[in-house]
């Protein structure tokens, strides 16, 4: 049986992977992006989990694809097995959120998954990069989509052409994560604000989820009419009646998360 490349675990009603293939800086190789979809997938699927952590090793959350692999591919190759479109799409149709506890490098594929998370709480060491134009290659999992949204075009036409690392607090004043903290507390954190978000109501949770996403894809109209949509929706829910009731009566709701 071949070792699992990531391990699973929950903490209360959050769930919790890391990347495990510390020799390779967790070089994301297919097979280590199939067992994070599958164990995505689980942890979406289970009512007992409300949010999920991602986190890799104290000295790389992920150093790029795995560069090894890829080497000898050919067109033909990539084009055929649709590379980063099967698994690495079905990352985005996680609808629990999904934190990027990210420490050390956070590079090429391994930005990108970063980047693919919902939020991204970094440690001082982290470092981002888009290096792939040194290897003869681009960005291939949103690194030149997903990156100018988040940092602008300037500062990620300049990390994506020069190949330059970002550290961690030009990555916070660009907009990349959204807290930096000590190395020694970054998981907890990220396992601390999961936690928070795990408490609250599973739908209003993954409703504000979709409403932020849909920012992106769509114009303002639109998406006001969505986030509009989805306020009304949750008045169907217990958990409306529960929280707006708790708040009056000055207690904790008991929300059903579903
Ligand atoms: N792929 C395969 N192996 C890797 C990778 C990688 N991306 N990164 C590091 N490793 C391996 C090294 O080969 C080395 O293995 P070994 O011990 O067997 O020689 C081991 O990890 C440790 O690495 P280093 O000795 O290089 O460690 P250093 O501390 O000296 O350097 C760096 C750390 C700076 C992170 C360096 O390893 C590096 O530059 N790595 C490559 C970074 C890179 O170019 N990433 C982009 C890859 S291309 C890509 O991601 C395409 C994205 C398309 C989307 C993909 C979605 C998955």
């Amino acid at each position: 049986m071949s070792v699992p490349l990531v391990k699973v675990e929950t903490r209360g009603r959050v769930g919790l992977l890391t990347l495990d293939r510390p020799k390779a800086l967790n070089a994301l190789s297919n097979e280590i992006i199939d067992e994070l979809a599958a164990a995505l997938r689980a942890f979406d699927a289970d009512d007992n989990i409300g949010a999920i952590v991602l986190t890799g090793s104290e000295k790389a959350f992920a150093a790029g694809a795995d560069i090894g692999a890829m080497k000898d591919w050919t067109f033909q190759d990539v084009y055929s097995q649709d590379y980063l479109g099967h698994n690495w799409e079905s990352l985005k149709r996680i609808r629990k959120p999904i934190i990027a506890a990210v420490a050390g490098y956070a590079l090429g594929g391994g930005c990108e998954l970063a980047m693919s998370c919902d939020f991204i709480i970094a440690a001082e060491n982290a470092r981002f990069g888009q290096p792939e134009i040194k290897l003869g290659v681009i960005p291939g999992y949103g690194g030149t989509q997903r990156l100018p949204r988040a940092v602008g075009k300037a500062k990620a036409m300049d990390l994506v052409l020069t190949a330059r690392m970002m550290d961690a607090a030009e990555a916070e004043r660009a907009g990349l994560v959204s807290r930096v903290v000590p190395l020694d507390r970054v998981l907890d954190e990220a396992l601390e604000a999961a936690a928070v978000i795990a408490s609250m109501s599973l739908s209003s949770v993954m409703m504000a989820k979709e409403c932020i996403n849909r920012a992106y894809e769509a114009s303002l109209d639109e998406g006001m009419l969505f986030e509009r949509r989805n306020f009304h929706a949750l008045f169907a829910t217990e958990d409306q009646k529960e929280g707006m009731s708790a708040f009056i009566e000055k207690r904790k709701p008991d929300f059903k998360h579903r």
